[in-house]
């Protein structure tokens, strides 16, 4: 049996992190999580580059630039979509999150979800920080694992040994 996976080591890697200015309050926090997560991993600050969008809605287009640009081995998306009166919020979240994943599959590389979805500012104050945590930090992790294992992938190699 062969197991492979990435580790979490951060050293050599670069890192875009797209943010959404809707909902300013919420995404400086994601970035602040995402930015503690990679540093703590060994992700130098030079290697991290923020790039501010105007709402979640043009993060795809966005990351879809960056990926192509090469110089990067993950992107992390942050930001926070809210419900509202209407049902805008729905198109935005559903679309970022199509766009994105879309742009991780055909550039082939990590895009990471850090864009909350939620019912209201408390949920998204919640998850930016305080009880439920910073989801800003947890999609830098996934992005970071999942730079590592394709790395390995790449290099035929088992088990994330260096
Ligand atoms: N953008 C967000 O990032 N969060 C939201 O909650 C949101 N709502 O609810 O409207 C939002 N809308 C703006 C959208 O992302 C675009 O910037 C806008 O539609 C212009 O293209």
């Amino acid at each position: 049996m062969r197991i492979i996976q990435g580790n979490m080591i951060g050293s050599g890697l670069r890192f875009a992190i797209v943010a959404s200015r809707f909902n300013e309050l919420i995404t400086h926090k994601l970035i602040d999580g995402a930015k503690d997560a990679l540093t703590r991993h060994g992700v130098r600050q030079q290697d991290i580059d923020i790039y501010w969008v105007p709402g979640a809605w043009e993060t795809p287009v966005v990351a879809k630039e960056i990926a192509l640009g090469g110089k990067y081995d993950a992107i992390i998306a942050v930001g926070a979509v809210i419900k509202g009166d209407t049902t805008h919020d729905q198109y935005v979240a559903g679309e970022a999150a199509k766009g994105l994943a879309l742009v991780g599959l055909e550039q082939r590389m990590p895009v990471a979800f850090g864009i909350l979805t939620c019912e209201n500012l408390e949920q998204a104050l919640m998850r930016s920080g305080s009880k439920a945590g910073n989801k800003g930090y947890d999609a830098a992790l996934a992005a970071l694992e999942t730079a590592n294992v394709l790395k390995n992938i790449r290099n035929g190699k088992e088990g994330g040994e260096e």
